[in-house]
């Protein structure tokens, strides 16, 4: 696995609805807002349980009903397919 970049980074992220660049770190966000905390930690359990089979995780805050989420692949120390396909799962959870 290694590190997406140019075009191959660009076209991904074009494709995962509401995630953008990091601002410096080489990562990709988004934030979700949800009803309430509730619906904002039952989403935050199908995540957490998604990214474990996947063995990738993410890195995240809660605030009420607020899920920031960051993702990076921390052994590369960037973004790789691993981070575009958790966004992608994390963006139908999220439907
Ligand atoms: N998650 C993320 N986002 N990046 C990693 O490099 C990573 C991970 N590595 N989850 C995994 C766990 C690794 O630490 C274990 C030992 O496989």
């Amino acid at each position: 696995m290694t590190k997406l970049s140019g075009e191959a980074r660009a076209s991904a992220l074009a494709q995962l609805d509401g995630w953008a660049e990091v601002d410096g770190r080489d990562a990709i966000s988004r934030t979700f807002h949800f009803k309430n905390f509730s619906e904002a930690f039952a989403f935050m359990t199908r995540v957490a349980l998604a990214a474990e089979k996947m063995d990738h995780h993410p890195d995240w805050s809660n605030t009420y009903d607020r899920v920031a989420i960051e993702l990076s692949s921390h052994d590369l120390g960037g973004v790789s397919e691993r981070d575009t396909k958790l966004a992608a799962i994390i963006n139908k959870m999220a439907a």
